[in-house]
């Protein structure tokens, strides 16, 4: 089941069911107008299915804007979490190698507060590389959707945008690599249903395209998180509250080479085959 916001052509805020046949089932005229109803749910994927077989509205994709599924959940984000990116962040700063080799192996992990929801880009819109900064990356990433009591209600896909120059002088400046305005894209849709096992066999590709050709392709696969869903959401909702619950990235394991930097205009297209595509052109901000 795939769930999503959306604007109507009268730019009016919905939430619907993206159906096999591409065609979105408008969930208003069962008198659901909120995300987070559905995912606070005792058994949400219960409930959606009982919405899928209402006689309800179906609009062609042409005819709607996706928006991000973030409504009042706060993002946060895992990193270090594939080998892969250790061996990038290492790489990049003489300076906090050594915190990088050890988070990775210690119990608790590295987790930071990536964006307010309100901040968050969605399909389609842009997202932004710093005027500041001279290396600008994106980090493809599953994003975990939790609800307020700690269950993962399910995946979709966030994109980190980092600036590696800021991150690597200094680690106190990790907040300013990862923290500013369109830094952080979530979408295109919530897939509920599938268990962590099944989710570990499917792949995250990243595709960057610059004047209509592609300068970047590279892919993982999501089994290669060295951490369990479970212990990462654990580690988050430790003597923390989330009244709405959260979003959570699980940290990156494609690495664009040393050379490379985004640039205006350039699309940032991401796919995790079980979800879909979250695509966003990039703008100086
Ligand atoms: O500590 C640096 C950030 C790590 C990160 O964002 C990732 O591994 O995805
Ligand atoms: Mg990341």
């Amino acid at each position: 089941m795939k769930l999503c916001r959306f604007f109507t052509s009268q730019r009016e805020n919905r939430v619907g069911l993206l159906t096999a046949e591409k065609h979105i089932l408008d969930l208003s005229g069962a008198g659901v107008n909120n995300l987070t109803f559905l995912l606070e749910a005792e058994n949400p994927l219960k409930q959606l299915d009982g919405l899928s077989q209402q006689c309800l509205a179906r609009l062609p994709l042409n005819e709607i804007q996706l928006l991000s599924p973030v409504e009042r959940q706060e993002v946060w984000a895992a990193g270090v979490t594939y080998l892969r990116s250790k061996k990038a962040r290492m790489e990049e700063s003489n300076f906090s190698a050594n915190a990088y080799d050890r988070v990775y192996s210690a119990p608790r992990p590295e987790i930071f507060f990536k964006s307010l929801p309100e901040k968050v880009v969605g399909p389609s819109e842009p997202v932004g590389i710093r005027t500041d900064a001279h290396w600008n990356v994106p980090e493809p990433e599953l994003a975990l959707v939790i609800n307020s009591r700690g269950t993962i209600v399910r995946y979709t896909i966030g994109n980190d945008m980092s600036s590696r120059d800021i991150e690597g002088e200094n680690l106190l400046y990790l907040p300013q690599a990862k923290i500013y305005h369109r830094s952080c894209a979530v979408g295109p849709c919530i897939v509920v249903g599938p268990t962590e096992t099944v989710v570990r066999t499917w792949v995250i590709t990243l595709q960057i395209y610059r004047g209509g050709g592609i300068i970047f392709e590279g892919q993982t696969t999501l089994n290669q998180i060295k951490r369990s869903f479970e212990e990462l959401v654990g580690y988050l909702y430790r003597s923390q509250t989330f009244p709405h619950g959260a979003v959570l990235l699980t940290g990156t394991g494609i690495v664009l080479g040393d050379n490379f930097t985004l640039q205006p205009d350039d699309t940032v297209r991401i796919e995790v085959n079980g979800i879909g595509v979250l695509e966003n052109t990039v703008v100086m901000v």
